[in-house]
């Protein structure tokens, strides 16, 4: 069934997904299931890292991310999208490395439950 998240953060009705649950889901939530999602679409990392680079210049911008998890049909709210691009970049400056993509698979393969990348 639908889940049904909290109006006042303004997040698309239409997303639906059991395995992330409702208004309690955290950056944490959502980058366990982004990989997930990934690791299906993509056996490696730079497989997935190749497909968000767009401009083909080693990093990919929070609208090259945005874009291709659109396209891959993954549905997030805005909302987790911000965090788990922040939280991904591990520098900070706005862009994400092939660093960081093996990073993210390699904190999800240890079961994604640290505190941190
Ligand atoms: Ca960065």
């Amino acid at each position: 069934m639908p889940i049904q998240f909290n109006k006042n953060v303004g997040v698309n009705n239409s997303f639906i997904d059991p395995v992330i649950g409702g208004v309690d889901s955290n950056v944490e939530d959502w980058l366990r299931y982004f990989q997930k999602e990934l690791q299906t679409k993509f056996r490696e990392a730079t497989d997935a890292f190749r497909h968000f680079d767009i401009k083909l210049n080693g990093l990919v911008s929070f609208g090259e991310f945005k874009f291709i998890i659109d396209f891959l049909a993954i549905r997030f709210p805005n909302r987790a999208l911000h965090q788990m691009f922040n939280a991904i970049d591990s520098d900070g400056d706005g862009k994400l490395t092939y660093q960081d993509f093996v990073a993210l698979r390699e904190w999800a393969n240890a079961g994604g439950d640290k505190e941190s990348l």
